[in-house]
């Protein structure tokens, strides 16, 4: 057959020859006539095939998802959904599909048992492209900016985030854990790089299923030297401004099929307004919620505070006790931290999390061991506070609850090919 074209680029063809191939997403007919809706991963235009068409036989037998090349004459027809069908004269089925199990309506929990052919549903295949954007906007962000893309490892000896989401690996006659950070690493290498960035997965062993909790996900991390809040703060409102108008100019097309509002996304531009934690709480009160101050806040609590913003925005300062310890004890009050938190509007809430860092060797090594945890396993982290420590803040975004806002979605489970939960491991 000839050169191949891609459905998009049947416009350019009304009234020419065009050769195609994909897969039959849908089909139909009657007597002497099959209605082929063909996919490809352009989108999907109607092919019609009439009894004496090369491969007719053929085409009648093909049951969806059969994947085929076809030859024919593209017609524009203003009935069309896409304005244009393709009168077919040659049809090869490359290969028959089997009865699809997936059909109109399916249970979610089908469609997870089924995920690796529920993937080219064209509702994922829409989030997956704008997934690409996404991951491609991030990196296009940071290196503009020269920071320097560094990896860390996975398999790692100590806890970032605390002990209780961590999973655990035999390492050869050791005990190691999955990384939830590259974090500290990272503080080691800006001596060298200083400003650095990665997209890698992270993993928490969340016991808690909830709609934005992976077990395994995708961290988009910087961490910069020689900046303090104001500094990170920027970076962070710049970053997600970025990445959702990359979005915008070049997905506009998917965000619709998804049934997006993009009106709320247009906003999204610096600066974000930002809230300490104190104003937070006292919003939680006006709004009627019985919150003890000095917690932190589940779903159901940011869920209320993004009531009060139409674009993301920040909780800074939060309470010591309750954050990590690497985080930088406040000059003004001990009793908070240089730490943000950023929410995405609309009911979705945490999308990052950030602090400056704490430089101090005593108050680490406290916090260290406030956690429960063994100091040994850090004694290399300290060291970075012992040879030439300066001022250093970074984040970590949540690519996946990125995502999932961006498109509307109602769980996070969508916003990555397959999803790694508590319940589930296969396929
Ligand atoms: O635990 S975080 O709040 N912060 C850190 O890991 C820092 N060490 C990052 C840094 O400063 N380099 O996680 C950061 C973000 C959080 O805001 C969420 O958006 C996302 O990572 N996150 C998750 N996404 C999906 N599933 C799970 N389980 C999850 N946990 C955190």
């Amino acid at each position: 057959m000839s050169e191949f074209k891609q459905v998009a680029d049947i416009p350019g063809f009304a009234g020419k020859d065009i050769a195609l191939r994909g897969w039959i997403h849908r089909t139909r007919g009657s007597k002497g006539i099959r209605f082929l809706v063909l996919r490809d991963s352009s989108g999907v235009v109607q092919c019609v095939v009439k009894e004496g068409a090369k491969g007719f036989e053929d085409a009648v037998k093909a049951l969806m998802e059969s994947s085929v090349e076809l030859k024919g004459v593209v017609r524009e027809d203003k009935r069309a959904p896409t304005g244009f069908e393709v009168d077919v004269t040659e049809l090869k089925v490359v290969g028959f599909a089997e009865n699809f199990p997936i059909r109109k309506d399916q249970s979610p929990e089908l469609l997870l048992d089924q995920r690796h052919l529920w993937v080219r549903s064209r509702k994922l295949t829409d989030v997956f492209k704008i997934r690409s954007e996404v991951f491609g906007a991030i990196h296009e962000f940071f290196r503009e900016r020269g920071f320097f893309e560094i990896q860390s490892p996975s398999l790692t000896k100590s806890a970032c985030e605390g002990g209780s989401t961590l999973f655990e690996v035999k390492y050869f006659k050791e005990k190691a854990f999955l990384t939830q950070s590259w974090q500290l690493y990272a503080e080691a290498l800006i001596a060298g790089l200083e400003k650095i960035y990665c997209i890698a997965p992270s993993f928490r062993a969340e016991k808690s299923r909830t709609r934005r909790h992976l077990a395994e996900y995708w961290h988009a991390e910087a961490e910069v030297a020689w900046i303090g809040q104001e500094g990170t703060l920027k970076l962070q409102e710049e970053l997600i401004s970025f990445v959702v108008k990359k979005v915008l100019e070049k997905r506009g097309g998917e965000l619709k099929a998804l049934g997006r509002d993009v009106k709320i996304l247009e906003k999204v531009k610096p600066p974000f307004q930002r809230i300490t934690y104190k104003e937070a709480v006292d919003m939680l009160r006006k709004d009627g919620m019985d919150f003890k101050e000095g917690q932190d806040f589940g779903i159901d609590e940011e869920k209320v505070l993004t009531n009060h913003f139409d674009k993301p925005f920040f909780v800074t300062d939060f309470p010591k006790k309750i954050k990590a310890f690497y985080m930088k004890e406040s000059p003004d009050n001990p009793t908070t931290v240089l730490c943000d938190d950023c929410y995405a509007p609309e009911g979705y809430g945490e999308i990052i999390g950030g602090s400056v860092r704490e430089e101090s060797i005593d108050k680490l090594l406290e916090n260290i061991k406030k956690e429960g945890a063994d100091p040994k396993g850090y004694e290399w982290y300290l060291d970075t506070r012992k040879f030439g420590s300066v001022p250093h803040a970074g984040f970590g975004l949540g690519v996946e609850r990125l995502v999932m806002w961006i498109c509307g979605l109602d769980h996070i489970r969508d916003t990555i090919a397959f999803p790694r939960v508590m319940n589930r491991l296969y396929p």
